[in-house]
């Protein structure tokens, strides 16, 4: 028989899903601070004490891997193929003509660096030094999509040069009062000098792209991507979450889940007007109910907030999987006619994200389709 040939095709979040990669904790590290990324470990009196530095515990990987592992089998179990990355060494320091960085961190989020936008995967630029090579962990994999998939296109955004010059440090100094009073400028700690966006900040509805500006992903990034996707017959909208001071990565605000349901997270509305583009068009936009833990009973090492809750990954338009303590968003989800797949994945938190964020779909079935006409 011979193979099909396109294996590379995947156009929103939700469509029956076919084949996705499935993070490893092997080798990661405590993530560096840098002028993108200053990681904070909260103390039980609410202060904060010094991040830990260089390679995590064995057996902390060990815990983050059974719970990967686990995911792999529900999916496989549900005929989904798995594939792995290959963790390279992440100890070692890093130098660049224009950084220096004292470790890397890990790969176990897919989701932030690689993305398929229908029959071409990008390779996100990255917003922080210590994931700048992360995209290598992706290319044996993505060597073989280019050598049997045909129609298959491979893009490399433009790397950014993380000098210091991209970033703004006194964003990380600014009072509550100031991040306030900033609220609607869409301005953190990245400048708008180089193209830089994280590829989770992206989400996918068919012809229909939707980008948050974010930390991770600034103006010039979004505009790349118009630029580079509009003619290829995609539509970008840039998205805006104005109440979430820190934004990062969109799939803990707005998750779509079917053509017409999109899960919202109450503390983040959209910007006023942003949410026209989908009432106008029929769809519902969903609150999901508060997480079962509040950001200070989230694992000690985890940067990421209590949204993790709302991270699901489909597995088709009416099955996702959930993390496991999440009942009221189980509920929430049996309600609006899922079958929910719980798992445990809270060891995998600190290593950036839960479940979307530790996947990336190369295949689903289904094509372009126009949600917004
Ligand atoms: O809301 O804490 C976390 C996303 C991690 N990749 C949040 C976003």
């Amino acid at each position: 028989m011979s193979r099909p040939t396109n294996l590379v095709n995947s156009w929103n979040e939700w469509d029956p899903l076919r084949e996705i990669v499935v993070g490893v904790a092997d080798n990661a590290c405590f993530e560096p601070t840098e002028p993108g990324h200053r990681p904070q470990l909260r103390t039980p009196d609410g202060g904060s004490a010094p991040f830990p530095t260089g390679p995590k515990p064995a057996e902390m990987i060990e815990r983050a891997n059974e719970q990967l592992d686990g995911l792999v089998r529900l999916l496989e179990s549900q005929g989904v193929t798995v594939h792995r990355p290959v963790a390279p060494d992440l100890a070692s320091p890093l130098r660049t003509p224009d950084f220096q960085v004292e470790n890397q961190y890990c790969v176990v989020c897919p989701r932030d660096v690689m993305i398929t936008l229908g029959n071409e995967i990008i390779e996100a630029t990255m917003s922080r030094r210590a994931r700048y090579f992360e995209y290598q962990a992706y290319r044996k994999l993505v060597y073989s999509y280019w050598n049997n998939d045909p129609g298959m296109v491979w893009t490399v955004a433009p790397k950014p040069s993380m000098a210091d010059s991209m970033y703004r440090q006194e964003f990380w100094e600014w009072p509550l009062e100031e991040r306030h009073r900033r609220m609607h400028s869409s301005e953190f700690c990245v400048t708008q000098d180089e193209v830089v966006f994280d590829a989770a900040d992206i989400s996918r509805f068919g012809r229909d792209i939707v980008v948050q500006e974010s930390m991770t992903t600034n103006r010039s990034g979004i505009h790349w991507l118009k630029r580079h996707l509009e003619p290829r017959g995609f539509r970008v909208h840039p998205v805006h979450f104005p109440l979430d001071f820190f934004p990062s990565h969109i799939d803990c605000t707005f998750v779509p889940l079917r053509p017409g349901l999109v899960l919202t997270n109450p503390e983040r509305p959209l910007r006023e007007g942003e949410e026209q583009l989908f009432l106008r068009n029929g769809w519902e936009l969903v609150d999901v109910p508060q997480p079962t833990s509040t950001n200070d009973e989230m694992p000690k090492y985890c940067q990421s907030s209590k949204w993790l809750s709302m991270n699901v990954l489909s597995i088709s338009p009416t099955k996702v999987v959930c993390e496991e303590r999440e009942k009221p968003l189980q509920d929430l989800l049996d309600k609006l006619g899922f079958e929910v797949f719980p798992v445990p994945f809270r060891d995998v938190f600190e290593y950036g994200g839960s479940l979307h964020c530790a996947t990336w779909d190369v295949n689903r079935e289904g094509t372009a389709e126009d949600y917004f006409p």
